[in-house]
């Protein structure tokens, strides 16, 4: 069964799609309408225009303990040709029916390099973004500038941009990819072209771009100010490719210091504009300081996390999700989401709400109270 052509009523065949009636005159409207390819709204309105969003994807995660051997196990025995392209591991919602994404509008995925191997260079249409897990001796080289890539480095391959990566040590690299693919799919705008060469020609210096626009120190926002995400649309992405974990860190540290919140958090931001990173996807840092837990929320628009460092759960939903390290998890629209640790832990997160906030349907509601737990997730 095509899974891109799901309507509202997937688990019903298209011979129960015609309401039961007992009037045969009915009988034969609601037939010939639907032999017509026509669907009359009025018996599907409370499937299409729910109070609040009801998304497919439900809220997931994925640890660490699955995916690393998972990944090591494909450098051992899948090589990265031209073609596949990729050696990736897609975050594979069990809510979208076998469709490869974290959620409606997002691709999350683990991918990994072996010693000296290279992923092919190409450029498409979806924007990515490249958040760094484990390991070293990788760069992403694009449109000419290689980025070095280390532990909590954030690189940025805009939609357009001629991209690939090359390990060029000895080592395994692990690194979260986020894409605005299933945005991008149901716009039906992707393209793909290969380069012709395996790896594009590296112009100059590695990490030009972070020579060039990282000096100025302004491309993180601090989130806990009310109204710093909310920055201007930029349909540029940034000049900046690469946001150094070091500098993210040195930030958390400072914001810590500066209050008693539970949570404290930056947005990564084009230092041109103050906009999200790129123009469909906003990336951002959380801390949660040991004993502390964020405050619940819901928002429109869907979210993934990877956690960086030390260990913790989210509710989400009512549920219990316990991570560490290396895990990722998915938060979907207008879940009700909290974040909580013990030991302290630091929250990558990707997501899609530049796009609602260009279109005037961004929301977002502070629950009143800690969501009591009904269940655990696993
Ligand atoms: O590294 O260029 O996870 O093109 C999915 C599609 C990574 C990439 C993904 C891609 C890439
Ligand atoms: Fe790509």
């Amino acid at each position: 069964m095509s899974t891109a052509e799901e309507t509202p009523e997937t688990s019903e065949t298209r011979e129960s799609r015609v309401p039961q009636e007992t009037d045969p005159e009915l009988r034969a409207l609601y037939r010939d309408i639907e032999a017509a390819e026509l669907r009359p709204l009025w018996t599907i309105t409370e499937q299409l225009l729910t109070p609040t969003p009801r998304p497919r994807a439900v809220p997931w995660l994925w640890r660490s303990s699955d995916l690393r051997p998972l990944a090591e196990r494909a450098i051992r025995l899948v090589p990265v040709e031209r073609g596949g392209e990729r050696r990736v591991l897609s975050l594979t919602n069990p809510g979208l029916g076998g469709r490869p994404y974290a959620a409606g509008t997002l691709w999350g995925a683990l991918q990994c390099l072996g010693p000296r191997e290279t992923a092919p260079a190409h450029r498409h249409t979806p924007g990515a973004i490249r958040f760094v897990v484990e390991g070293e001796g990788v760069w992403t080289t694009v449109d000419g500038d290689a980025c070095d890539m280390r532990p909590g480095d954030l690189v940025l391959t805009p939609g357009g941009a001629w991209h690939d990566h090359a390990n060029g040590g000895d080592g395994h690299m692990y690194w979260f990819d986020g894409l605005d693919l299933p945005m991008i799919e149901a716009l039906d705008a992707i393209f793909f072209e290969p380069h012709p060469e395996l790896r594009q020609p590296v112009v100059g210096e590695h990490n030009r771009s972070e020579r060039e626009f990282g000096e100025a120190g302004g491309a993180l926002a601090d989130t806990m100010v009310a109204g710093a995400v909310r920055g201007p649309l930029d349909a540029e992405p940034s000049a900046l490719l690469v946001y150094r974990w070091a500098e993210t860190d040195r930030r958390l540290t400072e914001l810590a210091a500066g209050s008693d919140a539970p949570l404290v958090g930056v947005e990564f931001t084009n230092p041109r504009s103050g906009a999200s990173v790129l123009p469909t996807l906003s990336c951002g840092m959380h801390r949660v300081r040991p004993g502390g837990g964020s405050t619940p929320v819901r928002r429109t628009g869907n979210r993934i996390y990877v956690v960086f460092r030390g260990a913790g759960h989210s509710v989400l939903d009512g549920r219990r999700f316990d991570w560490t390290a290396g895990d990722m998890f998915v938060v979907p629209s207008w879940v009700a989401e909290e974040h909580h640790s013990v030991e302290g832990a630091d929250l990558f997160s990707l997501g899609d709400d530049p796009v609602l906030r260009a279109l005037g349907v961004y929301r977002e509601e502070r629950l009143p109270a800690a969501q009591e737990i009904t269940d655990v997730f696993g």
